[in-house]
């Protein structure tokens, strides 16, 4: 009697183990770090933690709403009670808006709890929006048209 190699199990090892082997890889190839690149390591001082304190918070800060679709600077630290000012600094409409319902991206809205958000135009050039901060925590507010092109901020409010 001859032992018969169990081909039926290796096509079906196969099927089951090579292909989807395969394509994983493929997909590692096309998206993983390219070998031999350096990958950056970009050490984001996070406001919410390091960065903002009271010894380092503003009364009063600026943030221009720039041609590039940034807002400039894109995070801030302020003290509790502080004003923030957007300036629209190019010649196209951008909002100030920090609704966690009008956001494309939940994640680019957040509010310190209790807390009220607020949604402003900024049509042209030169328009401005002035607010007033108390309620310390994190916010993060966006513009609405470009939102998802990563026009996004981040203000810091400690007491
Ligand atoms: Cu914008």
């Amino acid at each position: 009697m001859r032992m018969r190699p169990p081909v039926g199990a290796t096509s079906r090892w196969l099927a089951r183990c090579t292909l989807p082997t395969l394509a994983l890889l493929v997909a590692a190839c096309g998206s993983g770090p390219i070998p031999g690149q350096s990958t950056t390591t970009t050490t984001t001082t996070s406001s919410s933690g390091g960065g903002c304190t009271a010894a380092t918070a503003k009364t009063s800060i600026t943030i221009d709403a720039t041609t590039s679709l940034k807002f400039a600077p894109a995070t801030a630290c302020l003290k509790a009670g502080g004003t923030v000012t957007w300036v629209n600094t190019s010649s196209l409409p951008h909002t100030t808006t920090d609704e966690p319902s009008l956001a494309a991206n939940k994640a680019d809205a957040a509010l310190p709890a209790g807390a009220t958000g607020w949604n402003q135009l900024l049509p042209h050039a030169g328009s401005k929006f002035s607010l007033t901060l108390k309620t310390p925590g994190t916010y993060k507010y966006f513009c609405i048209p470009h939102e998802l092109l990563g026009m996004v901020g981040q203000i810091t409010v400690v007491s």
